[in-house]
């Protein structure tokens, strides 16, 4: 059955009828009929009435590679051919999970070699938390379990993700968190640094924030630290370089794990494989996903430091945990391709020489003036536009968030796909983006700014 059979009409009722969605308010969606993606191709997107849209957000900051790869498409149809599934259980292994392994432990940061693999970035976490707690437990504390995370932090929608994350309307469906998880301070200079505070002060008195939080639990009970590198879901919020560091030297100086949430800035986002080396950390555990494959298969990789892979190795037993989806072979052949890809056409290198420092001129540049503009700001090819009332108090437009939708729906529009959340407009676009697709991002941002302002004023 194909879908070209149907009018987008009844796409949509049917969408209404049958389909709950993620994070959607359903009965406005069902009031204003969805928006039904047909195909893709390059840095494009088309929806079901044929309009060519820009994506700005690489699909849900995942299609690093762009759209359209055939040499994905071929790895997949070749891998399902030759074994569509077996699974990792049992002492059971495939080929493409043990050579991607092998690639991720050389790509990966100095002292993490070890991968764990499932479908999402979720459940990546859930492994995540559910092994630091263990190395603990192996190594005779069990009582070290608590884990120090950040307000509007975002670590996926599982009940444990949800509770590592620090999202408040999320907590509050929730109907009860994993215990012993508290949430610290975001690095978020824009609206939280003191009058006269320096970027860097502000990073270590962020930082200072996780120490608070260990002394005041006391160091044996604190297992771990996790953050996101660079806030995603929160808004693009990047911290000041003294933050990361000065955060690693605290969990140094207690014996608290370092946990990196990179399933937005893993693969290239910032210009380097990993936001830990942009950032000058080793963590313990990386959570990967998304861009592992540029979204065309679902696949997570929890990437493992020496320290907890070892204990797990020589003290663990059998570790009781895994999913059937875990290393699947179809997902990871993409995987390697799709690192390959990356490689052969130095998509890295080009976000941190050519296309990271040219978007941040842009914004600044052409954006940053525009009387709607509290902020910009980015770091390889993730940015984020502040949407304020008034530049100099950054006062904002009420209700709260009401203003970048309107933004975000004039950007539409205008033919670029971007985000809004909060207050906050975010780009993170696919990494093959070039000068010339970030010039017609901005044109169509001002544009949309623009036409924002006119029906903002008249409010
Ligand atoms: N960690 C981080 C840092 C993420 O950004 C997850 C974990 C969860 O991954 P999965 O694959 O389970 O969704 C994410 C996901 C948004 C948005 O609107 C962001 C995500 C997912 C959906 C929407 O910004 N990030």
């Amino acid at each position: 059955m194909t879908y070209q059979n149907y009018s987008l009409k009844q796409l949509q009722q049917i969408d209404a009828a049958h389909h709950l969605h993620p994070f959607t308010d359903h009965k406005e969606m069902r009031e204003t009929g969805s928006r039904i993606i047909t195909r893709a191709n390059g840095p494009f997107i088309y929806d079901s009435e044929g309009t060519e849209i820009l994506d700005g957000m690489a699909g849900l900051w995942c299609v690093n590679v762009g759209y359209g790869r055939d040499e994905l498409a071929d790895a997949a149809y070749a891998q399902m051919k030759e074994l569509p599934y077996y699974n990792s259980f049992f002492k059971c292994s495939t080929p493409t999970p043990v050579l991607l392994a092998k690639k991720l432990a050389e790509l990966a940061p100095k002292g993490v070699n070890q991968v764990f693999y499932g479908s999402s970035g979720s459940e990546a976490n859930d492994t995540a938390l559910r092994l630091v707690r263990h190395y603990w437990a192996l190594e005779g504390k069990p009582q070290k379990n608590r884990i120090i995370a950040r307000k509007m932090g975002y670590h996926g929608s599982t009940i444990a993700g949800t509770s590592l994350g620090g999202m408040d309307l999320m907590h509050k469906q929730l109907g009860g968190a994993v215990p012993n998880i508290v949430h610290v301070m975001m690095p978020y200079a824009y609206e939280l640094a003191l009058p006269g505070e320096s970027d860097h002060d502000f990073g270590l008195r962020a930082a200072k924030a996780v120490e608070d939080a260990i002394l005041e639990a006391g160091a044996d009970k604190v297992a771990a630290f996790i953050g996101e590198p660079v806030m995603g879901a929160g808004g693009v919020k990047i911290p000041p370089m003294s933050y990361w560091p000065e955060v690693q030297r605290i969990c140094r100086k207690y014996d608290v794990l370092l946990m990196l949430d990179e399933v937005i800035t893993g693969y290239g986002r910032t210009g380097e494989w990993f936001a830990a080396q942009t950032f000058g950390v080793e963590p313990d555990t990386i959570t990967t996903a998304k861009a592992l494959t540029s979204g065309y298969q679902p696949l997570s990789a929890l990437l493992v430091g020496d320290r907890i892979a070892a204990t797990l190795v020589e003290k663990g037993g059998e570790f009781y945990h895994g999913y059937t989806y875990a290393g699947h072979p179809v997902a990871c052949a993409v995987a390697l391709k799709n690192l390959e890809i990356m490689e052969r056409e130095g998509l890295v290198d080009r976000v941190k020489n050519d296309t990271g420092p040219y978007f941040a001129k842009a914004l600044q540049e052409r954006i940053a003036g525009h009387d709607l503009v509290g902020e910009v700001r980015s770091i390889g090819l993730m940015g984020a536009i502040e949407i304020v009332r008034d530049k100099a108090t950054k006062e904002r437009f009420l209700p709260a968030g009401s203003a970048a939708v309107v933004v975000r729906d004039h950007a539409i529009a205008q033919g670029l796909m971007l985000r809004a959340t909060g207050d906050t407009m975010i780009l993170s676009p696919p990494l093959i983006w070039t000068r010339e697709t970030i010039d017609m991002a901005c044109e169509r941002i001002a544009k949309a700014l623009d036409l924002a302002q006119a029906d903002l004023r008249r409010r």
